[in-house]
């Protein structure tokens, strides 16, 4: 005998959580994957997991066709099934009902993981990437990647409504963006390139057409440090916006976190339960220490930092502690940002930047951005940067290139943040880093 089925003109008529007890008495197609098989005294249980969650199917030896009994012998946990049949009230069934076959599908078999999904000991979290796609049926990670489909959607709802253009903009790249290091080399046909730290550059650019853009998309970082914290490719959420200035990207910014927060709260409380976690409070509006102001407090903690040093390792730990939730550190020294941020004006030694923090972790980083040409090309002499190889770039800036500033944030460190994971690999579907390119 075949042990597998083929699709062929079967398609579902509902989902797992649609079976209840208003549907009692009605023909139904499901599909899903077993992830329970329990026999008791001639009677076979199948728990079958969806997209939405679990129904059983009770399979009765002597009442159900012989066919369906013998199906149901050769499948375990894992199993990809269709399942046609009737509902059927029974309390002690999820959501009050279960489906009582009258034909089965056995559509792939499935061998035996090497750990189990349903609880227990869990191995490494590297042996669990070895086999994501496996690891990905757990409940947790189920509810981790519901609230990022939450929260993807309440962030385009935020921009879309707001006025903001959605781009794509090159991954491909013939310059750095964010400066020399961290940057992946690749051949293009035979020449060199890179893949994109940012898309900062185009994102600059496309004010001068679109005045609001945004994007979320795939950042590339040689990182070279294996952290909790860092991946190789993260997924950026850009924005770019004209005629503003930081302190109003700081506001769109803080619109964006507390609107997603909020939607994931409203949206994904089951999903918090069985992380056993509470949304993230967000505090009514968000601290604005300058950076001098940090590093007087750092200060007056420990000697020998001063204007100008950056604030790394245990100091952002103990600011981390000092201030908590959300908080940004703004007005950095010129010196140490990028060559696009903007100096202020009058008061050139200090940018109009800023980090968004998050206890000790960086969510994201802006700021206002240099409009002159003449001015760019400075900045990039004192980074010791080339201006010849961002001729493109600057040649945008000969045609009225307006004010602009904008915002870089990690999709994944706010998805730490929302979820309360410590490890950044737990909310990225395919994380890399320096020793991961696999699965
Ligand atoms: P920056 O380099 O600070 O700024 O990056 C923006 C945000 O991206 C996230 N991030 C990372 N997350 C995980 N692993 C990494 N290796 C990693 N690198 C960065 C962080 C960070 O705050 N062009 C500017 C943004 C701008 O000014 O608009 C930029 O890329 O959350």
């Amino acid at each position: 005998m075949k042990s597998e089925d083929e699709l062929g003109d079967w398609r579902r008529t509902h989902y797992s959580t649609q079976i209840t007890p208003e549907l009692n008495s009605r023909e139904v197609t499901l599909f899903g994957w077993v992830s329970s098989v329990r026999t008791q005294g001639g009677i076979t249980f199948l728990i079958v997991n969806d997209k939405e969650g679990s129904f059983q199917v009770t399979v009765v030896k002597g009442k159900t066709s012989g066919e369906v009994v013998e199906k149901v012998a050769a499948v375990g946990e894992h199993a990809s099934i269709g399942v046609k049949g009737t509902v059927k009230t029974i309390s002690k069934a999820p959501n009050g009902a279960e489906v009582v076959p009258s034909e089965i599908k056995v559509l792939n078999l499935a061998k035996k993981p090497a750990f189990s999904v349903f609880g227990g000991a869990l191995p490494s979290i590297d042996k669990r990437l070895d086999i994501r796609a496996v690891d990905l049926r757990r409940d947790k990670a189920q509810a981790l990647f519901k609230i990022q489909r939450v929260l993807l959607r309440s962030l385009r709802a935020f921009f879309d409504e707001k006025g903001y253009s959605e781009v794509r903009s090159p991954k491909l790249i013939s310059t750095a963006t964010e400066g020399g290091a961290s940057l992946f080399s690749v051949l293009y046909y035979n020449r060199p390139a890179f893949l994109t730290q940012s898309p900062q550059l185009y994102k600059e650019e496309l004010t001068l057409p679109f005045e609001k853009v945004y994007e979320i998309g795939p950042a590339f970082r040689a990182e070279e440090s294996r952290t909790q914290r860092h991946l190789s490719e993260i997924t950026s959420i850009d924005i770019e916006e004209a005629y503003v200035d930081y302190n109003d990207v700081m506001d769109t910014l803080e619109g964006l976190i507390r609107r997603a927060a909020s939607e994931v709260a409203d949206s994904c409380a089951r999903d918090f339960e069985k992380l056993k976690k509470e949304p993230v409070q967000v505090p009514k509006a968000f601290e604005r220490l300058t950076y001098e102001s940090v590093i007087e407090e750092v200060k007056r903690k420990r000697e020998g930092i001063s204007w100008g040093d950056d604030i790394t390792g245990p100091d952002v730990e103990e600011l981390g502690k000092a201030h908590g939730s959300f908080y940004f550190v703004v007005d950095w020294p010129t010196a140490a940002k990028p060559f696009y941020i903007k100096p202020s004006p009058g008061k050139p030694k200090v940018s109009e930047s800023f980090d968004l923090m998050h206890g000790a972790l960086e969510l994201a980083s802006g700021g206002t951005r240099v409009e002159s040409k003449a001015v760019l090309v400075r900045r990039l002499k004192e980074q010791k940067l080339k201006p010849q190889a961002f001729e493109y770039h600057l040649s945008a800036f000969d045609y009225g290139m307006p004010p602009h500033a904008g915002f870089g944030l990690g999709l994944e460190r706010l998805m730490m943040v929302l979820t309360g994971e410590e490890n950044i690999r737990e909310v990225t579907l395919f994380p890399r880093d320096k020793l991961r390119l696999t699965p």
